[in-house]
């Protein structure tokens, strides 16, 4: 059965439906980006202390910009500078026309928090329902939403767009994953919105009360906010028998909905330009990448009102790829961020590879933790991993070894490998936490 057609249901979106940017020639898209970006550069520069601040110590002015490249002598913005800056002191409109503010879940030290005015609301509700779209959404569908509301962009944001684009939508917000299961069921979604990994939790439950979940009535689910491999994919697709569809976005540029990818092609996230000016860069120099070579996504919002950001540093490694099912260009799925990295011995090391890696055994789960210790000076991993609930209960000595082998050979590190029983690794309910960094304790 041809993947288009999981369950009978044609869901490639017709080319009339498309927002006319979305063809677009890449000159008409150029010349589209270039006039937005002097409006965000003289909107952020007369608007907000910190840009005339930043732009006046590197010594450029929005003037100066010419072409798009020129854009490469701003300054870059970091969260750190957003923090600088709690709450609200990088609103560019007063903020009585800020309609509505979301923040990061902020883990570590402050969060940030970003404000979006009536028009910005507006923008982010179409760019959601283009992304539904993309990803074989339609008017008419239901569809179970199951990202956080409140703080976090998820919930809220994908809300938003899918009632642009016609959707019936069941707020659910993550969590009471049994309640989760009980509306599938009952309520027959067609799509569900879903951390990858609290989908792996939905999968669980599902075989816990006897529920097959590829008789469920999914077909898509549009998952994203945390970094997932392609064999994570797979073993999604094939648990549901649905689509999964990656799209991706930070709160600092908008939310959900920066890029997001097509059905038909599943090949990366098409970035929507004409909203976001993509960049890639060398994480350790500030250098600019060619396209096509891996770096730190850097991004310049160009019509943002409440906030607009020039050249945030994501963390996030990827690289910019040209476009094919549309013409805005894509980004490589972003399968890891340069603060999970972990260094190990000197070896680079992300939770994405261990990921693709417990993948191929078919006696263990997806569901892992790695936990980082500092012994003697040097870093050591322990990779903590779960049987699949029907692998024989003898299988743990020899899954400890084989995977322990495969990690050296693959990444070249020694790592520890402790495989533990089904449901024993704590399921997350949102974003996943990969890594537990134990090294300040010894
Ligand atoms: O996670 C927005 C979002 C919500 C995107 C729902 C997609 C779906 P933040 O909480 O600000 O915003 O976290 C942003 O999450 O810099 C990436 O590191 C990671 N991330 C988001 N989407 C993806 C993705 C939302 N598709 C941070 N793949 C980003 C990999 C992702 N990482």
């Amino acid at each position: 059965m041809s993947r288009l057609q999981i369950k009978g249901a044609n869901l490639t979106p017709r080319r009339d439906s498309f927002d006319p940017i979305e063809t677009a020639s890449r000159d008409e898209i150029g010349a589209l980006q270039l006039k937005r970006l002097k409006w965000t550069l003289n909107h952020a520069y007369s608007k907000v202390a910190h840009y005339k601040k930043a732009f006046d110590k590197a010594g450029v002015h929005p003037d100066d910009l010419k072409s798009l490249d020129d854009l490469q002598n701003f300054p870059f913005t970091t969260k750190d500078d957003l923090r600088g800056y709690y709450p609200f002191g990088m609103f560019a409109i007063p903020r009585e026309q800020v309609l509505r503010v979301h923040a990061s879940s902020g883990t570590t030290g402050k969060p940030t928090v970003v404000g979006y005015s009536r028009r910005d609301l507006d923008t982010w509700a179409d760019l959601m329902a283009r992304s539904m779209r993309a990803a074989g959404c339609q008017p008419g569908m239901l569809v179970q939403n199951s990202y956080g509301y409140g703080l976090f962009t998820g919930g809220i944001g994908f809300h938003y767009g899918a009632e642009r684009l016609g959707m019936t939508v069941v707020p659910v917000s993550g969590g009471m994953t049994e309640r989760q299961v009980r509306l599938i069921a009952d309520f027959k979604p067609d799509v569900i919105f879903v951390t990858p990994s609290y989908l792996l939790a939905i999968l669980d439950e599902c075989h816990a009360q006897g529920v097959d979940p590829r008789q469920s009535s999914l077909k898509v689910a549009m998952c994203g906010a945390e970094p997932w491999t392609n064999a994570m994919r797979e073993e999604i697709e094939d648990a549901f028998d649905l689509h999964a569809i990656d799209n991706y976005g930070l709160s600092e540029i908008i939310g959900p909905g920066v890029s997001c990818e097509c059905i038909e092609s599943k090949d990366g996230p098409h970035i929507w330009e004409d909203h976001f000016y993509p960049e890639t860069i060398d994480p350790a120099t500030g250098k600019p990448l060619a396209d096509g070579e891996v770096g730190e996504l850097v991004f310049t919002t160009l019509t943002k009102e409440a906030m607009p950001i020039v050249r945030y540093r994501t963390r996030d490694l990827s690289r910019l790829l040209p476009g094919t099912a549309r013409s805005m260009r894509r980004m490589e799925k972003v399968t890891g961020r340069s603060d999970d990295m972990m260094i190990v011995r000197g070896i680079n090391v992300f939770p994405s590879q261990i990921e693709e890696i417990i993948l191929k055994d078919e006696r263990l789960a997806p569901h892992f933790v790695i936990e980082l210790r500092r012994v003697e000076r040097l870093d050591e991993i322990t990779v903590i991993v779960e049987t699949r609930p029907d692998a024989d209960n003898d299988v743990f000595a020899a899954c400890d070894r084989d995977l322990a082998h495969h990690i050296k050979a693959l990444i070249g590190v020694t790592a520890s490998v402790r495989t533990v029983k089904s449901g024993t690794v704590e399921r997350s309910l949102g974003k996943a936490k990969r890594v537990i960094d134990l090294r300040s304790k010894g």
